[in-house]
């Protein structure tokens, strides 16, 4: 049962109970400092440091819930959000919902697979079959773009065996890694959509006082997620280097650059966003920089 939509004001984030993203939006969540006490059915989990109250639901729920103000964000795979929203719009019930965040993870490509000892021309090659897949919109979507008239066959699960059952002759399905393709002797030929974990939401600001509390939680989630790609990097060079060494740097915040007492070096330290490649320090010292360090950021304080 869906609890009332009634003046809320404390914010209610969906999540997937189990599978994929379930796990990685909990960790997300709980680095920005939220701690949750769980309901005994374990699909409630009540915000204890913040007014931030979890609903753990299949994905496939999570825009309905949304879209009908029970739960005011979500994190959901776009692949969900886009096909949701045109289902929506098919049934003259469009509701606006937005990517208010892009996770960059749970990545992948909703593809159009084919036989692999098939040849692949161009979309065209499509017209008049049969395609399996569990996104029978976001095909069509791609379809009427492509100017091609094909059969879809909707399918909840295992959709790659569609072919070899007679169901179809090819399929529309997700991939990251490709095996399950590959398993199945089909090759994907084309992608229709990619795809990442977003956070999910209204396309409008939210009542009751609960943006306040959504802007929190996304300047949190912003801070949480920098740190997490931040790296410092600290190196040595001598002074007559510097300029050389300054020219091979990452893209980051301006570097500080220290005197070394007693010697004609300088000691470097700056902020990079990401990580540092192996080449990137190997041009580095082949320039004259040495005892470099790429450490970690555990916290950061502008
Ligand atoms: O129970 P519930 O309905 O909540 O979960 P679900 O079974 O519908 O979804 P789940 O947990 O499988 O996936 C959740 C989300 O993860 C998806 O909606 C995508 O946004 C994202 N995601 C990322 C993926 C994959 N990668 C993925 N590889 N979802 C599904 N797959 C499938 C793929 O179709 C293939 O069958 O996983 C299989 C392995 O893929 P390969 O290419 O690595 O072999
Ligand atoms: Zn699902």
């Amino acid at each position: 049962m869906t609890p009332p939509a009634q003046p809320r004001e404390r914010l209610r984030v969906a999540i997937q109970k189990s599978g994929r993203l379930g796990d990685p939006a909990r960790e997300l969540l709980a680095s920005c400092g939220l701690t949750w006490r769980e309901s005994r059915d374990r699909l409630f989990c009540y915000g204890e440091s913040l007014p931030v109250d979890l609903l753990l639901v299949r994905d496939d729920d999570i825009p309905g819930l949304i879209a009908d103000g029970v739960c005011d964000l979500g994190i959901v795979g776009r692949n969900v959000l886009v096909e949701h929203g045109l289902a929506r719009e098919a049934q003259g019930r469009g509701v606006e919902l937005t990517e208010w965040r892009q996770l960059g993870w749970g990545t992948c490509r909703l593809d159009i697979a084919i036989d692999e000892e098939q040849e692949w021309t161009g979309p065209e090659q499509l017209a008049g079959l049969r395609i399996a897949t569990s996104y029978p919109h976001t095909l069509g979507r791609w379809l009427a773009e492509q100017g091609v008239q094909a059969e879809p066959i909707v399918l909840n699960g295992s959709v790659e065996i569609a072919p070899r059952l007679g169901q179809a002759d090819v399929v529309c399905d997700l991939v990251s890694t490709g095996g399950t393709l590959r398993a199945n002797q089909l090759t994907p030929v084309t992608t229709i959509l990619h795809s990442e974990a977003v956070i999910a939401g209204p396309g409008r600001t939210l009542d009751d006082g609960r943006q306040e509390i959504a802007d929190l939680l996304l300047r949190r989630l912003d801070g949480a997620v920098q740190l997490k790609e931040s790296r410092l990097l600290m190196l040595r060079t001598a002074r007559s280097g510097l300029d050389t060494v300054l020219g091979l740097l990452p893209e980051g915040h301006e570097p500080t650059v220290m005197a070394v007492e007693g010697r004609d070096e300088v000691a470097l330290q700056m902020l990079v966003h990401g990580p540092v490649s192996w080449a990137r320090l190997e041009d580095l010292k082949r320039c004259g920089a040495h005892n470099l360090m790429v450490l970690p950021v555990e916290g950061m304080l502008a």
